[in-house]
């Protein structure tokens, strides 16, 4: 048996200095948090409002007039068919709800970005906003502690009426995640028992019971969120109400079926049932449908729900779906959603590379499930996974600068064909400073703000060590306490050094299990005297460490020239570049324009490395022997002609960086 990694360490004991990690938190903090809070307080000249601020305070005055004049109050009602009511007149706001209708969770992406940040560096002015947001937003709660400004606000009678387009449940997810990650950070509990408060109100009018709501959320979330309010709060009914969720979906009748009678039959198959993953029970499922982030949202929950009760079918349930995405729908950089209609997964090996749709939450919400298969099962395949989606989509998400972010992440880029070609209108050549419906950006701040919890995970006597960065980390080992100091350099070198930075006296019985990654060929391990063993791609490492105890392991990384299976259509003749942890790609600004005549050598001994400066961030880039097919000439059809070639270098550059220098063609595939 495969065991448990575990649980995800407390941020607070772990104090990441890798100088690549932490400048990616810094960038967060100091660019991403304070534009964020000036976004969501509708400040940032030139960008859509986002209204969420504005929105809690209309609902806060409407709950405190209903308190004041109680059974006097007059209700204003406003239509709730709406999906983002927009004013029509900037200067002449309404008392009203406006943007998005899931505009809350701007706010709950926010306040949970701000706890982890808070964890690595405190900030006592950043907390007092943080504070008086809290304030604002838990002025807006009903008494029977409801917290969905859009339907405060525009009709509380109407409450849960159409779970599957609405995302009163996701909105619920978001603020118990938001709210767990602040009362961790800093102990106060005010947004937590809000949360508490709204769930325990979702608790009693979902189930099976009398009078009770047979449904489940149309956006996923609140399942995983449930699950950390359990583990928060120790209260077994939070767990209770997400197992629920889990296992109503795809239930017959079909609860969306009583929502919208005869509607998800005329859209037929697919998507309808299958963009809600509510197609069949989630226990029967074994392909990977519908809307990406919802879908990986979703088998998130699924994960810490099996892994919570023991669940082996729910599980198994989480495993096919898992081996699914990874063998079959998911692109080399960790990307996926094939398909931009109903941001979604397409049909088996299908991954066009252009009009890919990989967005930026997707792949985050895939680190999200694969931290929890490894909470299950410490098998390094699911790091591995881990690994690919963060170092490349997520990180390729957020320019270097931290100032602007792609919600769409192709492996294919011709900007005129971005502008012409509407098929494409989603793919954006150029980084966008935010978005209307600002899912990503914050997304991605409240990942890389609690990254050392994906890095590091901990059962009572191991410490798990997912992804290498240095700084230190330290447990309570039931033999005593031991701080653990990291040296990674795997972004430009291949060795980790892991040091005893200080224990008991008389040494501390401890275990570390660090994971082999993918992407070397061998290793070398030394570790003194201490035991090791290697399990399910870990190196279990165990023993009495005292201070100056050192581990070292050294990867043989090598350049590593990829293929994609034959079935997948898009990519057959071509090559992609690996190294390390790193998809490398091609852009204009170094190789010249039409990037679909050049072709590569595959004979990775022949790669030179050098360091280069992108957006002055040093990097490595990787020069490669290929060729540039010369322009033939002539008619749009012609008699077959021989290729000509002359000699060229290919300039590769990590993918997360692709983008950074200006608008530009860009290839991950390239021909060989
Ligand atoms: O619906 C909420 C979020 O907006 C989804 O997760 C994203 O895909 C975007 O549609
Ligand atoms: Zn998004």
């Amino acid at each position: 048996m495969t065991e448990a990694a575990g649980r995800p360490i407390d941020l607070k004991k772990a104090k990441i200095t890798d100088p690549f990690w932490k400048g990616e938190m810094e960038l967060v903090r100091k660019e991403v948090i304070p534009y964020q809070w000036d976004a969501i307080n509708d400040r940032v000249e030139g960008a859509e409002p986002s209204f969420a601020m504005r929105n809690f305070k209309v609902a806060g005055r409407i709950q405190a007039k209903r308190r004041e004049l109680g059974s006097a109050y007059q209700e204003v009602i406003w239509p709730t068919d709406i999906f983002r009511p927009f004013p029509e007149d900037m200067d002449h706001l309404e008392e009203r709800f406006y943007g998005f209708l899931f505009q809350d969770t701007d706010f709950s992406k926010w306040i949970e970005a701000v706890g982890y940040s808070l964890t690595q560096h405190p900030d006592p002015e950043l907390e007092k906003t943080a504070d008086e947001a809290i304030d604002i937003v838990c002025a807006a709660q009903q008494d029977n502690g409801y917290l969905d400004t859009y339907y405060i606000i525009n009709d509380m009678s109407r409450i849960f009426t159409n779970l599957r387009d609405h995302h009163e449940l996701y909105c619920l997810g978001h603020l118990t995640e938001g709210a767990v990650a602040y009362y961790r950070a800093t102990g106060k509990d005010k947004l937590l028992n809000a949360a508490k408060r709204f769930a325990d109100y979702v608790y009693s009018r979902f189930g099976k019971g009398e009078g009770q709501i047979n449904g489940y959320p149309g956006h996923e979330i609140a399942e995983m969120a449930l699950v950390r309010l359990y583990e928060v709060s120790g209260e077994r009914k939070y767990l209770e109400l997400s197992r629920y969720f889990i296992d109503e979906r795809g239930t017959r009748p079909y609860y969306f079926d009583k929502e919208h009678p005869g509607e998800e039959e005329k859209r037929g198959g697919k998507p309808g049932y299958h963009y809600h993953q509510a197609h069949l029970p989630v226990r029967q499922q074994d392909e990977a449908v519908g809307h990406a982030v919802r879908a990986v949202y979703l088998y998130s929950g699924m994960a810490d729900v099996a892994r919570l009760t023991g669940d082996e079918e729910l599980k198994q349930a989480c495993r096919r779906l898992w081996d699914n995405i990874v063998n079959k729908k998911m692109y080399i950089t960790g990307g996926i959603g094939g398909t931009h209609i109903g941001e979604a997964f397409s049909f088996n090996y299908d991954l066009p590379n252009d009009l890919a749709y990989s967005e930026t939450c997707a792949a985050i919400g895939l680190v999200f499930f694969a931290r929890r298969m490894l909470q299950m099962e410490a098998d390094s395949r699911y790091a591995d996974v881990m690994e690919r989606a963060l170092y490349n989509t997520v990180l390729a998400g957020m320019a270097l600068d931290g100032k602007s972010f792609f919600y769409v992440n192709p492996l294919e880029v011709s900007p005129e064909a971005c502008r012409e070609d509407a098929r494409k209108a989603h793919v954006k050549p150029v980084r966008q400073k935010w978005f209307g419906c600002a899912c990503c950006p914050p997304n991605i701040a409240r990942l890389l703000s609690s990254v050392a919890a994906y890095a590091y995970t901990e059962s009572d006597d191991t410490l798990f060590m997912h992804l290498y960065m240095g700084g230190t980390v330290e447990k309570d080992y039931p033999s005593g306490r031991l701080v653990w100091e990291v040296d990674a350099d795997v972004i430009d070198g291949s060795r980790i050094r892991v040091s005893c930075k200080e224990a008991s006296a008389d040494g501390t019985e401890a275990a570390i299990a660090i994971r082999i990654p993918d992407w070397c060929d061998g290793y070398e391990l030394a570790c003194g005297e201490h035991a090791h063993e290697a399990r399910k791609g870990y190196e279990y490492i165990k023993g009495v460490f005292r201070q100056g105890d050192v581990i070292e392991l050294t990867f043989d990384k090598k350049l590593r020239v990829m293929e994609a299976a034959s079935a997948v259509v898009e990519d057959q003749g071509k090559v992609s570049f690996s190294w390390g942890p790193f998809v490398y790609c091609i852009e204009e600004k170094d190789n010249g324009k039409d990037l679909h005549l050049l072709t590569a050598d595959t004979d990775a001994s022949k790669a030179v490395f050098e360091k280069t400066e992108i957006a002055g961030n040093t990097m490595t880039r990787i020069l490669m022997p290929g060729k540039r097919e010369k322009a033939k000439e002539g008619a749009l059809y012609s008699a077959y002609r021989e290729a000509e070639y002359e000699d060229a270098r290919l300039v590769l550059i990590p993918y997360y960086a692709w983008a950074n220098r200006g608008e530009g063609e860009m290839r991950v595939w390239i021909r060989h």
